[in-house]
C-alpha cells in the first residue's frame, strides 16, 4: 500500500525528535532502534536525506574496537608490507587508487567480499601479515552484526512502508548469494595544501547497492549532499552507525527513498578509521520498483536490470558519476 506523505504526516505524533544539530539547523535524523516509532522514522529519513544514524543498535562497542584496533596494526605496517598484500582489483588492499577508472584520494583500505570462506578471501587474508586467521574471525563476527542490523532496519523500513512482505528489501541482503562488500579504510593524516582547500580522501559518490552501514572512529571527514548540493559534516560517533540509502534501494522505491552523494574530506592531522557493509542483492536479481509501492497510475522510472548489468556499469563509471541517469527512462 503507498502511504501517501500526509497521511504519514498524520501517523508522526511522535516524530523524529532527535536530530544532529548543525549550525543551529536541525538535520541528520537519529533512529533510535528501541523506539516504536523507529519503523516510521526511517521511512521519513529515507526520504528526506537518505541517511541517517542509527543508535540503541546493540551491536557491542567491543567488537568495533578491537577490528578497529586489528586495522589501525595493519594499516600502521611499513608500507612494503602492506603492498605484499593483494590488490583491490577486485577484492585486497589499495592506497590512492579507487575503482579502476583512474579516480584517486587521500586514502588507502581494504576492499572484501563478504563470503569470507571462499579461497580467494583465503589467499587475500593470508596474504596480510600478523595473524590473518584472528583477523578473518573479528571481520566475519562484525559483518555478521552489521547485515543483522542492515535487514533490521530494511524490514522496519518495510513495516513502516505497510508492505505485505516484511522481507522485499532486507532478503536482499540474506540471500546466500547477495553480492555484499566489506571495506575497511583508513585516512592517515595529511598536510594542508598549500590553496586551503580540503584535501579528499574520497570523492564524491552514492553507493549501487541497496544499504550501507558505516561505523567511523571519533575523527570528522564524512559529508553528505543535501537536497540543495550543499556539504553537511556528519559529526562523527564512534558508538553508533550511520545507514545510507543506496542507488538500488532508490530505484525500488521508484525514487521516493534517495542515494545520497556523499565524499570524505581529509582535513584533520589525525588518522581516519571506518569500516563499511554495503549490503547488495544477488547479481541475477532484478532491481526494478516494487509494484506495491507504486501509486495508481505511477510509472517506473527506471528501465529494467539486473545487478549485475548495474554493476558492470557502475565499474565503467568515474566516482563522481550519475550511474543512475543511464538506466532512467526519458
Ligand atoms: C562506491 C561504494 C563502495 O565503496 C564500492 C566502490 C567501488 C570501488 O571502490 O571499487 C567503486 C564505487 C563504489 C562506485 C563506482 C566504481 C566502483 C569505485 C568506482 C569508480 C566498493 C562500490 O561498490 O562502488
Amino acid at each position: 500500500i503507498y502511504s501517501k506523505p500526509s497521511l504519514l504526516e498524520q501517523n508522526f505524533s511522535t516524530p523524529i525528535r532527535t536530530f544532529i544539530k548543525h549550525q543551529q539547523k536541525t538535520i541528520i535524523p537519529v533512529i533510535d532502534m528501541s523506539n516504536p516509532y523507529a519503523k516510521h522514522n526511517i521511512v521519513k529519513a529515507c526520504e528526506e536525506y537518505g541517511f541517517f544514524k542509527v543508535i540503541n543498535h546493540g551491536i557491542p562497542m567491543e567488537l568495533m574496537s578491537a577490528l578497529e584496533s586489528e586495522a589501525v596494526k595493519f594499516f600502521s605496517l611499513p608500507q612494503f608490507e602492506k603492498d605484499k598484500a593483494v590488490p583491490a582489483s577486485p577484492f585486497g588492499y589499495g592506497n590512492k587508487k579507487v575503482g579502476p577508472n583512474g579516480d584517486v584520494g587521500w586514502i588507502e583500505y581494504l576492499l572484501l567480499s563478504t563470503k569470507l570462506d571462499s579461497a580467494s578471501s583465503s589467499q587475500l587474508f593470508n596474504s596480510l601479515r600478523g595473524n590473518p586467521d584472528f583477523f578473518r574471525s573479528l571481520v566475519k563476527s562484525y559483518i555478521g552484526s552489521v547485515k543483522n542490523l542492515a535487514t533490521e532496519v530494511l524490514r522496519l523500513l518495510a513495516d513502516g512502508l505497510m508492505m505485505q512482505e516484511r522481507n522485499v528489501f532486507s532478503r536482499l541482503l540474506e540471500d546466500e548469494e547477495s553480492d555484499s562488500i566489506f571495506r575497511l579504510n583508513h585516512y592517515p593524516p595529511c598536510p594542508p595544501p598549500p590553496n586551503h582547500r580540503n584535501t579528499v580522501g574520497f570523492g564524491e559518490h552514492t553507493d549501487p547497492q541497496v544499504i550501507s552501514v558505516l561505523r567511523s572512529n571519533n575523527i570528522t571527514g564524512l559529508q553528505i549532499a543535501d537536497k540543495n548540493g550543499s556539504w553537511i559534516p556528519v559529526p562523527p560517533d564512534q558508538n553508533s552507525f550511520f545507514i545510507n540509502v543506496g542507488d538500488s534501494l532508490q530505484v525500488m522505491s521508484n525514487g521516493r527513498f534517495k542515494s545520497v552523494k556523499h565524499r570524505v574530506i581529509q582535513n584533520s592531522m589525525k588518522s581516519r578509521v571506518s569500516m563499511i557493509y554495503f549490503g547488495g542483492p544477488p547479481s541475477s536479481e532484478r532491481i526494478a520498483p516494487l509494484p506495491s509501492l507504486l501509486a495508481e497510475g505511477e510509472q517506473s522510472l527506471y528501465k529494467e536490470f539486473t545487478w549485475s548489468e548495474y554493476k558492470t556499469s557502475a565499474y565503467k563509471s568515474r566516482l563522481a558519476d550519475n550511474r543512475l541517469c543511464k538506466f532512467e527512462k526519458q
